[in-house]
């Protein structure tokens, strides 16, 4: 519980990046292409025909910013390994030069007093494994298994709390159903398959990890929402429950009670007769989870309307208008409502058997710049950041297991289909030079941090 408003002891204070959002780096020792790199290549798919090939060049300057970690008093840092870096194909043995750099960035965070939290998958998936069919099929998710033993057996010594996939939704609805993100399929029955495979992939590389390492802490990281109806009509409670179900039932049942819901099946059924699903997966995907993660970042408002078109990321529940509420939004255009995270983590508490959470991802896009003194002046997400850690301390308040918060993110990065222009970091970074500015929200962090309390 928190005590006068302060963070309870132990609480993680950390800042999350991904992998192919801050390395660079590409063609590196080894590394082969990710459904990324060939995604963000093909003409008009990112904005500005931005790509990750640069990017914030941190897999040259990683000692540079972990020593920017170290000024903001990070206890934490989340970062993802690049599965072609390590297996390069996303077959066979390890890439040793791939390996020795998570190596040398892990060393020093731990000679920083930083502890280490690795993703597993953040997206950038083994070209070569698309090619064979992608999530989809169910042969990637035993690829997943061997990519997590393969890097738990080398760096297993080293980190103490592993996350096998950050935001299957993501990569399940944006990447096959609506086309978004990589690898920018636009077909939804794939995009059911590929959820039930990021799932299955996640269960068979918990088992792998704790085969590793005995006793190993693993969890999974999604992003879930606070999902509201936009009047009290029948149509629109309904259109609520079924984007709940979609974002984010469908991963939490079968993680935390080893079932898919009822309804959301029914909805799928639109889509796919789920003769993918065999018997035995759900045990798998439901092993015990030492923490869950939460990336939260607004709330939708939904009602009844007609379809958007074919290509949405709802397959059998496209039948669904998203709604405008008044008040502040982010330069993502997504509503800041900091209540939704309190109301998020205490129906995690409240209807699911009891697990550590953690907000895994928070944050906020705006249009930084940097003023004529130097400095980055960002009121706007200094603000965002006090009202939902506020929003946190309200969740623990009422009794919530919340351990810890990471920010999103670190640095300003490459935002999958928004390519550079939209920048979230706490720190600014300056493209052309890689020069890298602590945003007004750094130091304000910092502060927290220091204090544990706002
Ligand atoms: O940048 C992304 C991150 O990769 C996953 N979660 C949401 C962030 C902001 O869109």
């Amino acid at each position: 519980m928190s005590v006068n408003g302060h963070f309870p002891p132990g609480f993680r204070f950390g800042a999350a990046t991904a992998a192919y959002q801050i390395e660079g780096a590409v063609r590196a020792d080894g590394r082969t292409p990710s459904i990324w790199d060939t995604f963000s290549h093909q003409p008009g798919r990112i904005a500005g025909g931005d790509t990750g090939d640069v990017a914030c060049e941190h897999y040259d300057r990683y000692r540079d910013d972990v020593a920017l970690m170290a000024r903001l008093g990070l206890t934490a840092y989340r970062f993802s390994i690049g599965w072609p870096r390590v297996q390069p194909g996303g077959r066979g043995p390890a890439n040793p030069k791939g390996l020795d750099f998570y190596r040398r960035l892990i060393d020093e965070l731990l000679g920083a007093g930083i502890e280490p939290w690795a993703t597993l998958y953040h997206w950038d998936l083994p070209q070569e494994l698309e090619d064979a069919g992608g999530w989809p099929v169910r042969d990637t998710a035993d690829r997943f298994a061997d990519y997590a033993a393969l890097v738990v057996d080398a760096l297993g010594d080293r980190v103490p709390v592993w996350t096998t996939l950050n935001e299957p939704w993501c990569s399940a609805f944006l990447g096959y159903a609506s086309g978004e993100h990589a690898p920018g399929r636009r077909d939804p029955a794939a995009a059911v398959r590929a959820a039930h495979h990021l799932l299955l992939g996640h269960g068979k590389a918990a088992a792998a990890i704790r085969a590793a390492q005995p006793g190993a802490t693993v969890g999974v990281a999604l992003n879930l929402y606070a999902v509201s109806a936009a009047s009290g009509t029948a149509a629109d409670a309904d259109a609520a429950r079924r984007i709940d179900g979609l974002a984010n039932r469908i991963f939490l049942d079968p993680l935390l009670r080893g079932r898919y819901p009822d309804d959301v099946l029914a909805d799928l059924a639109r889509v796919t007769d789920l003769g993918h699903v065999r018997d035995g997966d759900l045990a798998t995907v439901a092993a015990p989870l030492s923490l869950l993660g939460i990336n939260y970042y607004s709330r939708y408002v939904v009602a009844a309307g007609p379809a958007a078109g074919p290509a949405t990321c709802w397959p059998g529940s496209d039948n669904v208008r998203f709604v405008t509420v008044d008040g502040p939004v982010t330069a993502m255009d997504w509503a800041v409502d900091p209540h939704g995270l309190t109301e998020t983590l205490c129906r995690v508490a409240r209807e699911y058997p009891p697990v550590p959470l953690y907000v895994t991802e928070n944050g906020a896009a705006y249009h930084d710049v940097v003023g004529p003194d130097g400095a980055v002046d960002d009121p706007d997400r200094v603000a965002y950041f006090d009202r939902h850690l506020r929003a946190c301390l309200d969740a623990i308040a009422a009794g919530v297991p919340l351990r810890g918060y990471f920010a999103w993110s670190l640095l300003d990065n490459f935002e999958w289909s928004w390519g550079y222009g939209r920048r979230f970091g706490l720190v600014y970074v300056d493209y052309p030079t890689q020069r890298r500015i602590i945003k007004r929200s750094g130091h304000r962090y910092r502060a927290v941090i220091e204090h544990r309390r706002l």
